[in-house]
């Protein structure tokens, strides 16, 4: 524990914050007030994957997968079961209800017509857009919607514990759901170099200190190869239980792509964190089949499937898991009752 929070202040003494984290911190302040006056549930989504820089001004970067289809999916969920949702995303990746329409093979112009100098939406898709349009006009006017976004891992670990921190007061009302996909290594700031690095070793530059006392950058070229020599991220689960929001619903998830060890570290998580949840999916399934572990359930396993016959795409064209009809938000985060 001492650890973690050693970790957790070098952390973010060595990180800059991000630019817009004064910004957002404000605008979550007064999302999460108004929500707690009216005793509502407040549920901070995370969604899509964090970059790593590899340059202080950014050419390069490593990336992790995720579209967001789980995390905004989810969140339409969660708005209807009447929570309140902080949407903390990967910029440019998918967003509640206009993910229906954006992301797809086809152009969101693609659902619409000029009609005599009028855009209007084609017949087929009226019912369909009428309804979704409905949802997020509903959610918009009842303000229980705040978008946030990051893209790399630094300005993701700000957001989440300045929000958490943010959201400490909600107690249990509070809750955590962690689909975005966290990058586990990283580029220190104190080795990372400012420019662009350079291929061709005329041109190439390192951070280096002419007396050798500065670290070497991690990600540089040694004659003509890249050499990427990353840094563990500090395992902000264990800070987030104990420290950020200890009274709080935590829910994350663990993807993996080998089927053998993905319950092994499911479990692994959950007696690592001791939080609540943790949804298992393996990469190539992840739309069709998840797996829940939880402490309630006595760390027993309980896959959730979609049965075969019912793996059609929604209309929007993106089949997935948590928008089949049977599962609820509630089955995806043992919702805690309203208080
Ligand atoms: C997931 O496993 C998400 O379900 C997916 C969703 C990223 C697979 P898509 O956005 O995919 O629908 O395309 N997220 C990974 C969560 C993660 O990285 N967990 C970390 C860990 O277990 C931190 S909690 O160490």
């Amino acid at each position: 524990m001492a650890d973690a929070r050693q970790a957790e202040r070098d952390y973010f003494s060595n990180e800059p914050p991000p630019k817009d984290l004064t910004a957002n911190v404000t605008l979550a302040r007064e999302f999460i007030a108004r929500h707690d006056h009216d005793r509502r549930r407040v549920v901070l989504v995370t969604s899509g994957g964090t970059t790593v820089p590899l340059e202080a001004q950014t050419v390069r970067y490593i990336d992790n997968f995720s579209a967001g289809t789980r995390g905004a999916t989810s969140a339409e969920y969660f708005l209807r079961h009447g929570y309140a949702v902080i949407f903390l995303h990967r910029q440019f990746s998918l967003l509640p209800y206009s993910r229906h329409y954006s992301h797809n093979t086809r152009s969101f112009l693609d659902y619409m017509r000029d009609e005599d100098g009028r855009v209007v939406v084609d017949e087929q898709h009226q019912q369909d857009m009428l309804e979704v349009l409905r949802q997020y006009t509903q959610v918009k006017r009842e303000g229980r919607l705040l978008i946030l976004s990051f893209v790399t891992i630094t300005e993701y670990l700000w957001d989440l514990r300045e929000v958490a921190q943010l959201m400490r007061p909600l107690g249990p009302r509070a809750m955590f759901y962690l689909a975005a996909a966290v990058s586990d290594f990283f580029v220190p700031r104190d080795r990372m170099v400012e420019h662009k690095i350079q291929s061709n070793e005329e041109f190439a530059v390192t951070n280096e200190s002419s007396d050798g006392t500065a670290p070497a950058a991690a990600a540089r070229t040694e004659g003509r190869k890249l050499v990427i020599d990353l840094e563990p991220v500090p395992k902000f689960l264990k800070q987030l239980v104990d420290g950020w929001a200890p009274d709080g619903i935590i829910v994350s998830f663990k993807l993996e792509t080998d089927p053998s060890i993905l319950v092994k570290k499911a479990k692994y998580a959950l007696e690592k964190y001791s939080h609540h949840l943790v949804i298992g999916n393996l990469l190539n399934t992840r739309k069709w089949e998840v797996v829940f572990v939880s402490k309630m359930e006595g760390f027993s396993e309980k896959w959730i499937r979609v049965p075969a016959n019912r793996r059609t795409k929604s209309f929007s064209g993106v089949p997935s898991l948590v928008g089949s009809a049977d599962l609820s938000a509630k089955e995806a985060a043992s919702e805690p009752s309203q208080s």
